[in-house]
C-alpha cells in the first residue's frame, strides 16, 4: 500500500527529466546518505541528477561519495524538480536555497516534527526515526532498483540518526529496513568502521578539551560546555569534528539534557540539545530561538552575546526540566 502523497511524489519525478537532490547545511549522515541514496536510485531510473549541498561531505562519510556526486551549489540552473532531504525549513539549506528558484515542482522529503513545509509536495513524516528510511519507502514504492552503493548510503543514514539503533525513535520497522539493506548488499562492516571507528586525532583532542570544560547545573540534571574557535585553532579540529561530541555529556547517569554552545560568530552561537527523558522536549525549547529537530534532538542559531546566549538557554531548559520526574 501506497500512501498518497508517495504516490503523487512518484507521479512528480515521473513527469521530470532534470531533478536536482539538496539537502541541509553541515550534512548529518542521514542527510547525506538520504540525498546519495536518492541520487543513486534516480540516476539509475534514468533522470539526469545533481546532488547539491552548501557544505563538503564530511570527510568520514567520504566513502559514500567516490564519485563525488555532492557539490556546491552553481548559479543559473533550472530543473523540473527539486527534491530536498532531511531539510526541516529552507533556511536549513543555507546557499542552496538562492539557486534552486527556477524549477516547475519542488518536493520535500523529512521526518522533522519542525519541518516548515515548504514544498509543492511535503512528506514529511516525524514517527521514522531517519530520512533514510523514507527514501527506502520510495524506491521500493518506484520499484527503482536498490544496488549496494544505494544501500551502503540508506544504512549509513538510518545508523546515524538512530545512534546506532538506540535512540528511542527506534521502530521494529526500522530493523526490517535496515534489515533489508544488508539483504541488499550494504557493507555493515564498512559503514560502521568508517562512521564509529575511525576519528581524526583533531577530534580527540577536541574531546580532551570537552572533558576538560563540560559543566553542571540544574542538580546535575543539564550538561553544557563551549566549543569556541580557539579550541578549533589550538586542536586543529574541523567543525565537522564536534559531530557526537554532545553524546559524551549526554551519556552522564544523572543527566537529562547536554547542550553544546558553538561560536559561529562574536555574537552568534549554534547550540545544540538532547534530551533523554520523554517528559523534556528540546525541540520546543529550540523552537523558542527559532531553531527546532525532534524532540530529543534539537538545535538552533542564537543571536546575541555569548553569555546572555547561554542565560537564556539554560533558562529554557530549566522550564523544560519542570516536566520531568524522576522515579
Ligand atoms: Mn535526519
Amino acid at each position: 500500500m501506497k500512501p498518497r502523497i508517495v504516490q503523487r511524489i512518484l507521479e512528480g519525478i515521473r513527469d521530470s527529466k532534470s531533478v536536482c537532490v539538496v539537502g541541509h547545511v553541515r550534512p548529518d549522515g542521514d542527510c547525506i546518505g538520504s540525498q546519495l541514496g536518492l541520487t543513486l536510485a534516480l540516476e539509475a531510473a534514468g533522470k539526469e541528477v545533481v546532488c547539491w549541498n552548501q557544505d563538503p561531505v564530511p570527510d568520514k562519510l567520504r566513502f559514500l561519495d567516490p564519485r563525488r556526486l555532492v557539490r556546491a551549489p552553481e548559479p543559473g540552473c533550472e530543473f523540473d524538480c527539486v527534491i530536498a532531504t532531511d531539510c526541516a525549513s529552507l533556511e536549513r539549506m543555507g546557499t542552496v536555497a538562492e539557486h534552486i528558484g527556477r524549477r516547475k515542482l519542488f518536493i520535500n522529503i523529512d521526518h522533522h516534527a519542525s519541518n516548515t513545509r515548504y514544498g509543492d509536495l511535503d512528506w514529511v513524516s516525524p514517527r521514522q526515526a531517519s530520512t533514510g528510511e523514507l527514501i527506502y519507502q520510495l524506491i521500493k514504492a518506484a520499484k527503482w532498483p536498490l544496488n549496494r552503493r544505494i544501500a551502503d548510503c540508506l544504512f549509513t543514514a538510518v545508523s546515524t540518526d538512530t545512534g546506532s539503533f538506540q535512540y528511542a525513535s527506534t521502530q521494529p520497522s526500522t530493523f526490517q529496513i535496515a534489515s533489508h539493506l544488508v539483504e541488499q548488499g550494504a557493507d555493515l562492516a564498512r559503514v560502521c568502521h568508517e562512521v564509529y571507528q575511525s576519528y581524526p586525532l583533531s577530534r580527540m583532542r577536541l574531546l580532551k578539551c570537552v572533558y576538560n570544560k563540560f559543566r553542571l547545573t540544574h542538580s546535575n540534571r543539564t550538561a553544557y560546555f563551549w566549543l569556541k574557535k580557539g579550541d578549533y585553532l589550538r586542536t586543529g579540529a574541523k567543525p565537522a569534528d564536534s559531530e557526537g561530541l554532545i553524546d559524551h555529556i549526554r551519556a552522564i547517569d544523572e543527566v537529562v539534557v547536554a547542550c553544546v554552545f558553538e561560536e559561529m560568530e562574536p555574537e552568534l552561537t549554534r547550540v545544540s540539545l538532547r534530551s533523554k527523558s520523554d517528559e523534556v522536549d528540546v525541540n520546543a525549547v529550540a523552537g523558542l530561538f527559532g531553531g527546532g529537530g525532534h524532540r530529543a534532538a534539537a538545535g538552533a542559531r542564537v543571536p546575541g552575546r555569548p553569555l546572555a546566549v547561554q542565560r537564556r538557554v539554560l533558562a529554557a531548559v530549566r522550564e523544560a526540566l519542570k516536566n520531568f520526574r524522576s522515579e
